[in-house]
Order: C-alpha cells, then structure tokens, then sequence
C-alpha cells in the first residue's frame, strides 16, 4: 500500500471564527495553520482564501501571498480551490488557476449545498479542466455525488484531464452523497482502474471514513474546511491537531504517511 497522503483544508468558504475562533482567514493566519500541519504530517495543502473581513475570495493576489507563505516554511503540495463558495461565476472562481499551483480542485456536477445549490455545468466544468491544463494544473476531481465520477471519466475521453486521475470523496455534505462506509465503497467501485482517491468527511464523518482510507489504501483530508470539531461538542485548537490524530491512527494501523515528495510520486506530479 502507498504511504498515506494527508491533505489539510484549513479554512473553507463558510467556516466563520464565529464557529471556531481557530478558524483562520489572513494570509499569515492561513499559511500558519498550513506550517503547523504539514509539522504534524500533512504533505498536501487545500487552499481557499478569505478577506480581512472573513468573506471568502477568489483574488489572485490573496491566493498569491499564501502561496508565498506557505511555500516559504514548508514543501507541501499546493492545492487551489476552484469551488470557491456557492454563487461565485466560473470567470471569479477559475482566477488562482492563473497562478499557475501545482493542483486545484475540479468539481463534476451540480449539487445541493445546504441551503444553497452549488452549481457546475458541464460547460464550466470544461471551461475550468482547460484553465488546468492550458497552466499545467493538475486537477483534483471533487465527487460529492456518485455520478460525478461518471463526468469526470467522461473528460478523461474527451482528453481534458489526465486519468485514470486523484479524487476526493467529499461525503456529508448536506444535500449531497451521505458520509456513510457504504457510499464510500459504493464510490470506490465507480473508480477507473489505477486512480487514486482521498475522503474528506463532513463534520462526524471525518474520523471514521478518515479511519476507512488509512485501511483500505485511499488517501485523507481533514481540517476546518469540512469539520471544526475535535469531538462532539469539543472543537479543535487547531488543523494540526486533527493531521496528528490521523498520523497516530495511520500509525497504530500500519501505514506510513507521505512525506510531500512521496505523495508527489503517488499523484504523479
Ligand atoms: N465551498 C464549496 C461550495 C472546492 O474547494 O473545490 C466548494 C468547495 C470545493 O469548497
Ligand atoms: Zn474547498
């Protein structure tokens, strides 16, 4: 089995202080928490931007000085968000594809988002898997629906992304794939021969499909992006603390963790 790739998401688009005081929206504050992770094990950094106000960004010049922090203190791999937050334009949320990051994140359909509809027609998704290719971005395909993965073999066949490809099982998200074992199987059944695939589970989920990964060869993702909580009720001090639980399980169940190198290797970047 691969060494384990552990991504932090440290900040998301909805995630406020207001719900976790950790939460961190600067630059500084963002590039820290990335530091601090990638101390603990994390080799992957999924990055979203925020402004000085919390409101979530797609600024190129936002996405930029993260870039620069993170890359300044650590090796990690760089990961843009091209969902940006639910009603942004594709024209808004392509921008950091500009910048020209190791990956960014490239979601295969259209689905509910809490109260919102996060929307992704086959023409922005065409229109973003060009942006990546044209920069040379490697994409990462966002599932939070089992069908998604058909869109995104269907781009394989169309040679707008390379396959058999790395997705992430984004599972919990309210309205869309629940964050249960069955699904994640169910998902890793749909998965074109020789990809490589991480679950990022929604608040409760994170651990146990986290858990999941670790035996059965996938990969991870945590941080406040998608839970806030250490425990119920407990919220957590930091990303970091959440990357050292995943190490300490990966550790207990026999499976190495990836340095950024390593998962370099196994993304085939
Ligand atoms: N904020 C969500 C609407 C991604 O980063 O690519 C979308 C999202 C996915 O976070
Ligand atoms: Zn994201």
């Amino acid at each position: 089995m691969d060494p384990l790739i552990i991504t932090v998401a440290p900040v998301g688009a909805e995630v406020m202080k207001e719900n976790n005081p950790n939460v961190p929206y600067t630059p500084e504050e963002i590039a820290e928490e990335c530091y601090r992770a990638w101390n603990e094990g994390a080799s992957l950094a999924h990055i979203h931007a925020r402004n000085e106000d919390g409101t979530s960004t797609q600024d190129p010049e936002v996405y930029a000085r993260i870039i620069e922090l993170v890359k300044a203190k650590t090796d990690m791999i760089i990961q843009v968000s091209v969902g940006g937050a639910v009603g942004m334009t594709a024209e808004e949320r392509v921008r950091p594809v500009y910048l020209k990051p190791e990956m960014a994140t490239l979601t295969c359909g259209t689905c509910n988002f809490g109260d919102g509809i996060f929307t992704n027609s086959l023409k922005d998704i065409e229109f973003f898997a060009k942006a990546m290719q044209e920069n040379g971005v490697r994409p990462e395909f966002e599932i939070f629906e089992a069908g998604m993965i058909e869109t995104a073999k269907r781009l394989g066949k169309k040679n707008l992304v390379p396959m058999p490809g790395h997705f992430d099982f984004v599972m919990g998200v309210q309205g869309a794939i629940p964050g249960d074992p069955s699904s994640l199987m169910h998902m890793i059944s749909l998965l074109p021969a020789g990809a490589t695939w991480t679950v990022a589970g929604i608040g409760r989920h994170e651990l146990p499909l986290g858990a999941m990964a670790i035996v059965l060869g996938g990969h991870v993702r945590v941080g406040f992006e998608d839970n806030i909580y250490y425990s119920r009720g407990v919220l957590a001090g930091s990303n970091a603390e959440l990357v050292a639980r995943m190490v300490r399980l990966a550790d207990e169940l026999g499976r190495p963790v990836a340095k950024p190198d390593q998962a370099r290797k196994i993304l085939g970047l």
